[in-house]
């Protein structure tokens, strides 16, 4: 089974409920469909979110990358030899939600070749993943009335909050009031995209202390490697690394030298590949890791719930798989469907995001 061609495929579908965080705010979902086509006439499907912010690839860098570099190396190759096609992306570095699109297409086609759920493929360890709902900056009372309404339309007991304001006071607010008006039983735990210092987040954390929160993720930038060492250390809960573990090279680097000690995966960015080298890497250590959101559509969270559902480790956790509840529409030809705070996997040759043509013609912008 050759790969004879790769479409790019831009498109733009806006969000109803914009999501603000610290290192930047998404209003419309410009991202991009990756379609690998084969000589045997099997498609691969993945999307692409570019995060300009986070990893520096645009919607255009996507499109570039793969049109101009990724799809001429790759043309000829047999989907099976991923080892050798992984060799030859990996020769030009960074482009990492670009790489993962592509291997994630990849895994697609065999799962769809051999008539077999990729979940299963990669390791099927139960069929459905919690979620856990992603919560941008908004003032308290809002953010709480929009977590309980999550919590009745959809089951969801796991919220992240975005933090990473200034006054710290902004969020300390937010984090008290989630906690009152949610209860003790639900997960509560922060994202700063590196808003803060790693002083700064020692003074959130002593002043939420006692709310239970579960983990920290990302609450200062990984280049404030003395102040960060001394945070993890401090912290009593597991300080989370997102964008500053990009790969398995950055994982290692950031839990050996003692910048973080859990991680979150994203198979946006890491694809199922490198992800599943992450994982084992964690396991192997003792670390926890969390599945998280790269802001991604219903196509993007049908592979994070594919990879989830498939190991023991990534399915503890609730995994953040509802942020496409505020676009306006998806691509997806049928659509996700959040049940008792759950999302199922789907039985179905490959990872199961069949597209809707007459969606794409609409959305697409070239
Ligand atoms: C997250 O976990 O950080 C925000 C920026 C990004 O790259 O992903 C989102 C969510
Ligand atoms: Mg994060």
């Amino acid at each position: 089974m050759k790969i004879e061609r790769i479409e790019a495929i831009p498109y733009a579908i806006p969000y109803t409920h914009p999501l603000k965080f610290a290192s930047g705010e998404v209003t419309t979902a410009d991202h991009v469909l990756l379609r690998v086509h084969t000589d045997t006439g099997l498609v691969g499907v993945a999307d692409a979110p570019p995060r300009p912010y986070t990893y520096g690839e645009t919607q255009a860098s996507i499109v570039a990358i793969v049109e101009q570099v990724f799809a001429p190396q790759v043309t000829g190759l047999d989907v099976l030899d991923r080892g050798k096609i992984h060799a030859v992306l990996n020769r030009t570095i960074h482009n990492q939600v670009a790489k993962g699109a592509l291997d994630i297409a990849l895994w697609d086609l065999m799962g769809k070749a051999t008539q077999t759920p990729v979940h299963k493929l990669l390791g099927g360890y139960t069929d459905h993943m919690r979620v856990s709902h992603m919560l941008g900056f908004r003032p308290a009372q809002e953010l709480l009335d929009e977590a309980l309404r999550f919590g009745e339309e959809y089951g969801i007991t796991t919220f992240k909050l975005k933090v990473g304001r200034r006054p710290l006071g902004l969020d300390i607010e937010a984090c008290h009031v989630l906690r009152e008006g949610l209860g003790e039983d639900v997960d509560i735990y922060l994202d700063a995209n590196r808003g803060w210092t790693a002083n700064e987040a020692l003074e959130v954390l002593r002043r939420t202390e006692g709310l239970g929160l579960s983990l920290l993720e990302e609450p200062c930038d990984a280049k404030e490697a003395m102040s960060r060492r001394r945070l993890v250390q401090k912290s009593p809960i597991p300080v989370v690394g997102d964008e500053s573990v990009p790969t398995a090279g950055d994982v290692s680097r950031e839990l050996l030298s003692g910048g973080c000690n859990a991680i979150c995966v994203k198979t946006a960015r890491s694809g199922f590949t490198e992800a599943q080298q992450i994982l084992g890497l964690c396991t192997g250590l003792g670390v926890d890791v969390t599945m998280g959101n790269q802001i991604d559509t219903q196509i993007g969270s049908l592979a994070t719930v594919t990879f989830g559902a498939a190991h023991e480790a990534t399915s503890r956790r609730a995994g953040e798989l509802s942020n496409f509840l505020d676009m306006a529409d998806d691509l997806l030809a049928e659509p996700i469907r959040i049940e008792n705070g759950t999302i199922s996997v789907r039985d179905v040759p490959g990872v199961g995001a069949a597209i809707d043509e007459g969606k794409l013609a609409k959305y697409r912008l070239s």
